[in-house]
């Protein structure tokens, strides 16, 4: 063991028997942190983000434990991935044992029935009652980009549409898809052509005013589709039923809706993205749900697998039929040990109803943050659905002229971040602008953690009030 990591402090194990609680023992980073912090900067290239450089040693239900023996509530789950907890007990049975039988064949070579299954609970689970398929991958950009390979397969056609404010990934396919420059895009180009971006029903920002966002924002995007690119060359719309990297933005209600109609009377394939809403996170198993719509397609990972890496495009067999045999595929796709874990972590969902679970945080942060709002000006906007929830921060200020909501303000994101951080609540940001303090806690939080992250966040927005604005 190399400096800097003290192994005294090391719990021997994660997962939901982790003392629930926070509990700060140095200052966060503390000096093991640091010291493996400084070995990182030279072995770890500096491209590779980092949101709280504290380094865990241990995890579970809503507690990250790092190397200095810190432990810090956590409203991240690794980016709304450990919905069912970190390490929990059902992946860690089932992980275990796949481990000690086989770790990999390679599907396409020899294959197993851990994949078969996966692909039979997403078939069952996601929405509609259509016959549908599955393949499986590695990670949410693999599985867009396959997305789209399969939609324009089936469609003969090119063209992709996407929405301002969308994020669907890293890749070279998917960097085109995603809308905002830096960090993601800047310096990587070119990107993939054929790919079109529409506005999005954005309720807060919408000139309109909210109420009549969604209705309007399609007409708009419908209209630009037929004129600009030809509805007959389209293969697929792509979008986030709740936007996650952009700030999750809750489209205005009826958006979805009169887009999958359109896509549906004009033959384009409607591919819903959950990579970061799905497998319980917004309240229902998808976020589609909330607004009945059946996509032709959805993509899912993060929440699928409690942790370990695995990707998934379902839907309508005869689309997810059209590529050539051996058209898809990847050497870990539905990796052996991912499928185990994602049959575990989807048992657990169903079984401990953490969608549940996710409408009762709702029921228990939104008021609050709601309260905020009231009482904090540069508290703009307050949104989101069961545990994918967001303050959108702005100036202190009016509109500017013809816009209908204030500057954002990024600086006093990055502010309530770095102070949630130092008082031990993993807290992320979002948004376009990086200006949106976003909540993502495992759904198996216990209600008193929860509610203690709840106080330090309220704490953090009440000082940085006191100190930048003097209230
Ligand atoms: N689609 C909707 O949210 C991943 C990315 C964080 P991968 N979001 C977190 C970062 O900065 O890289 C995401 C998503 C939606 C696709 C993806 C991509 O999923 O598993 O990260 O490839």
């Amino acid at each position: 063991m190399r400096s800097g990591t003290n192994t005294a402090l090391r719990p021997p194990h994660g997962g939901p028997g982790l003392p629930q609680v926070r509990r700060l023992v140095t200052a966060v980073p503390g000096p093991g942190s640091t010291a493996l912090a400084r070995r990182r900067s030279q072995a770890v290239a500096r491209g590779v983000g980092e949101t709280l450089p504290v380094y865990v040693v241990a995890a579970g239900g809503g507690v990250l434990v790092d190397v200095d023996g810190n432990s810090l509530i956590d409203f991240g789950s690794g980016i709304a991935v450990t919905n069912v907890g970190n390490s929990a007990d059902s992946v860690v049975h089932n992980v275990t044992d796949q481990a000690r039988r086989f770790t990999h064949t390679c599907f396409m070579v020899t294959p197993y029935e851990g994949y078969v299954a996966v692909c039979e609970e997403l078939a069952r689970l996601t929405p509609g009652g259509h016959e549908k398929r599955s393949v499986l991958f590695n990670s949410g950009a693999e599985a867009v980009e396959n997305a789209v390979k399969i939609a324009r397969a089936y469609t003969g056609r090119s063209a992709v549409v996407a929405f301002a404010h969308a994020y669907h990934g890293r890749t070279n396919l998917t960097m085109a898809l995603t809308a905002r420059s830096t960090p993601y895009k800047a310096g990587f180009g070119p990107f993939a052509p054929e790919i079109y971006r529409m506005p999005m029903a954005y309720p807060y920002r919408w000139p309109g005013g909210p109420e009549g966002c969604g209705r309007q924002a399609a007409g708009q995007v419908i209209d630009a589709i037929r004129a600009e690119i030809g509805a007959e060359n389209v293969a697929a719309v792509i979008i986030e039923p709740i936007q996650g990297e952009g700030g999750f933005i809750v489209p205005g209600a009826g958006f979805l809706p009169a887009l999958a109609e359109f896509c549906a009377s004009a033959g384009i394939v409607l591919v819903a993205d959950e990579v970061q809403t799905g497998f319980g996170r917004t309240g229902h198993l998808f976020a589609c749900e909330h607004e009945e719509i059946v996509p032709d397609l959805i993509v899912t990972g993060k929440g699928i697998a409690g942790g370990l890496p695995l990707a998934a495009v379902t839907g309508r067999a005869e689309v997810m039929d059209a590529p050539q045999v051996g058209g898809l595929g990847g050497t870990y796709g539905g990796n052996p040990l991912a499928c185990a874990a994602a049959l575990g972590a989807i048992a657990t969902l169903e079984r401990e109803d953490l969608a549940a679970r996710a409408r009762l945080i709702e029921r228990i942060a939104m008021p609050r943050l709601r309260s905020l709002r009231g009482r904090y000006p540069f508290v703009g906007d307050v949104r989101g659905r069961g545990a994918m929830l967001a303050l959108e921060l702005v100036a202190d200020e009016p509109p500017p002229a013809g816009q209908a909501a204030p500057r954002p303000d990024r600086a006093v994101a990055a502010a309530c971040a770095a102070e949630a951080h130092r008082r031990g609540l993993v807290l992320l940001t979002a948004g376009t602008w990086g200006n949106v303090l976003r909540l993502l806690p495992p759904l198996v939080i216990p209600e008193h953690l929860l509610v203690e992250g709840l106080d330090v966040l309220e704490e953090v927005v009440a000082d940085i009030a006191r100190h930048r604005y003097g209230t």
